[in-house]
């Protein structure tokens, strides 16, 4: 007898005739098979992978995507639910009749002449009871080698499926990178996606965006938990106790950095959970416990270096786990990928992430593309911790949710309680940046970060995730906060990066009910000099202007707020619209 997962492939087979089909192992010996074959074939007479200075960075390989498909494109991704109204006013929609055949016509015979790879993967480890059994069909190597770095393969998926057809099916298909047609179609109700037409990691890796956080969401929602766009990091103090925090940010607004944090304070200690992806659970405790379904990090490579993120510098330059894929970045003339803000010298031969010649004082444009990344195994990660592979996940004692704003927001605010935390992460607002294509620097909403994320209607979502609050013991602490305020000239007023820490010790503090707080109109202020700024110089006027809350600016900021809402309708749960009728209160709005 066929089991479902022999039918699915011969089903795969009959829609895309490929060549060959192969059926990935996971194994080393298949890496270094796949990494061969790819430094051989050529797309537009480029090599797929070109070998890197192994001295410097070894196991680590070169890859150029075509130009028009360098991010996520979220106007081309559509949530197929039933009705619209599932989806939400958050998702583009589209009927699941009409997109599957709109699909199934780009599918037909794309894989012709072409290898069609078979990725069986598990979100989670084996061992998790959180973990979710997936198959991801593909034909193109980079997205088979770059799926072997972030999800873990091999054939004990395809026993835990056996004869169930309980699986996630990711469909992808490179087709010929056409813009007009490329789609990302979601069935969260199918537990299916269907990828055509591009190649870039939130596209076509369907384990990561697609099935952890769009898919995932809305089987959290079903099932009573929730998939976040968060890191997690546990924070060791000198007596060894360690806190475990989780921390939503928007797209390239420094959610790596803060999961590979190097305290700046002595005696303190980061160990690196996740820095993308978080599945939160209810333990058996009443506690939310969370695990990171993933097992590799792809990052931004812009403005990381030695002096902003040493941890991720030494991942990247490990030899532990192959390979490791550098995409759109620059090369230098060492061989060695390159791009803005690597180090404060500039090297004269560089060739662009489009293989031109690039000269810093005639071109007027980066030489590594603004969202150029880095893939590469969290086994390489210094600073892993030893908790990353527990099935049950660690426990959670606080929530963080940043932004990137100029104004408004102060560095850093605590959360009344659990049902004004979501309330204050369902208004995250945030400058946008290059992880997704279309203009950088509006504020747009990002609740949760999860915006571009969440599988279904996000309203529904906010009442989710206050009933999750109902159903645990004990709830983090939320807070909120803002690395990027700047002054009246557009500079930075806080230092950001390693400094960060000093806000999360004074989380801990927090946590731990070792201080007070002040109150303000909008949630829970640290006290004068609660913030530890030891070797820091910063004067108490800057210190008191990344605390102000400032009337006028947050008058604005309801506006926004309440455009927004009504968005949904009449949908948005009525614990938020209390707290938002309280903070108008507050600010003396009718
Ligand atoms: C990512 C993103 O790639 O959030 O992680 O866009
Ligand atoms: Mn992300």
């Amino acid at each position: 007898m066929l089991t479902t997962m022999n039918v699915f492939i011969k089903n795969m087979q009959e829609l895309f005739q490929p060549n060959k089909t192969y059926i990935m192992d996971g194994s080393i010996e298949e890496a270094k098979k796949l990494v061969s074959i790819a430094q051989k074939m050529k797309i537009n007479g480029e090599p797929v992978l070109k070998k890197l200075n192994a001295m410097e960075y070894p196991n680590s390989y070169y890859h150029r995507s075509n130009p028009n498909d360098v991010a996520r494109t979220e106007h081309l991704t559509f949530v197929c639910t039933s009705s619209k109204e599932e989806a939400g006013p958050n998702n583009n929609w589209m009927d699941p009749d009409e997109a599957k055949k709109k699909m199934m016509n780009f599918f037909k015979g794309s894989m012709k002449g072409k290898t069609m790879y078979v990725i069986p993967f598990i979100m989670g480890t084996f061992e998790s009871k959180y973990a979710k059994n997936c198959i991801q069909i593909t034909d193109s190597i980079y997205v088979a080698l770059s799926m072997r770095i972030m999800t873990r393969i091999g054939s004990q998926v395809t026993t835990r499926i056996g004869n169930s057809s309980d699986f996630f099916k990711g469909i992808h298909s490179i087709g010929d990178v056409n813009p007009d047609r490329r789609f990302i179609m979601h069935f969260p109700q199918e537990n299916l996606v269907m990828s055509f037409g591009s190649g870039y990691g939130g596209n076509a890796l369907l384990g990561k965006k697609c099935y952890s956080l769009r898919i995932a969401s809305y089987l959290g929602y079903k099932e009573g938990w929730l998939a976040e766009h968060m890191a997690i990091i546990g924070v060791q103090s000198s007596s060894g106790k360690i806190t475990y925090f989780l921390g939503a940010f928007p797209s390239a607004c420094g959610k790596t950095n803060f999961a590979l944090l190097e305290p700046v304070l002595k005696g303190y200690k980061v160990w690196t959970i996740g820095d993308d992806i978080a599945w939160i659970n209810i333990g058996d405790d009443g506690r939310l416990y969370a695990i990171n379904p993933e097992t590799g990090f792809f990052g931004v490579a812009p403005g990381t270096s030695f002096k902003t993120n040493p941890i991720m510098m030494r991942t990247l330059k490990n030899n532990k786990f192959y390979p490791t894929l550098f995409t759109n970045t620059a090369i230098d003339s060492n061989n060695n990928p390159w791009w803005e803000g690597i180090s404060e010298k500039f090297q004269s031969d560089i060739i662009d992430w489009q293989g031109k010649k690039y000269n810093k004082d005639f071109d007027n444009r980066p030489a590594a593309h603004p969202n150029s990344r880095f893939t590469v195994s969290i086994h390489n990660c210094p600073t892993l911790s030893e908790m990353f592979n527990d099935p049950n996940g660690v426990p959670i004692s606080g929530i963080i949710f940043g932004g990137r704003r100029r104004d408004t927001v102060p560095l850093v605010c605590e959360a009344k309680d659990w049902k004004n935390g979501v309330f204050s992460a369902s208004i995250m607002g945030s400058e946008t940046t290059a992880a997704t294509s279309g203009s950088i620097g509006n504020i747009r909403r990002d609740p949760m970060a999860m915006f571009p994320f969440c599988g279904y209607n996000m309203a529904e979502y906010f009442q989710h995730w206050i009933d999750i609050g109902k159903k645990i013991k004990n709830p983090p602490k939320i807070f909120i906060v803002n690395w990027f305020r700047k002054d009246k000239y557009g500079k930075f007023m806080w230092p950001g990066f390693r400094d960060n820490f000093r806000v999360i010790k004074w989380m801990i503090d927090r946590i731990e009910n070792k201080i007070g707080f002040k109150e303000s109109e909008i949630g829970l202020l640290p006290q004068n000099n609660a913030i530890e700024l030891d070797g820091l110089n910063i004067s108490q006027r800057i210190m008191t202007k990344l605390f102000n809350v400032n009337k006028e600016e947050w008058v604005q900021e309801i506006k926004m707020i309440e455009e927004f809402y009504t968005k949904f309708e009449n949908k948005i749960p009525q614990d938020l619209k209390n707290c938002l009728a309280e903070l108008k209160i507050k600010f003396g709005i009718e």
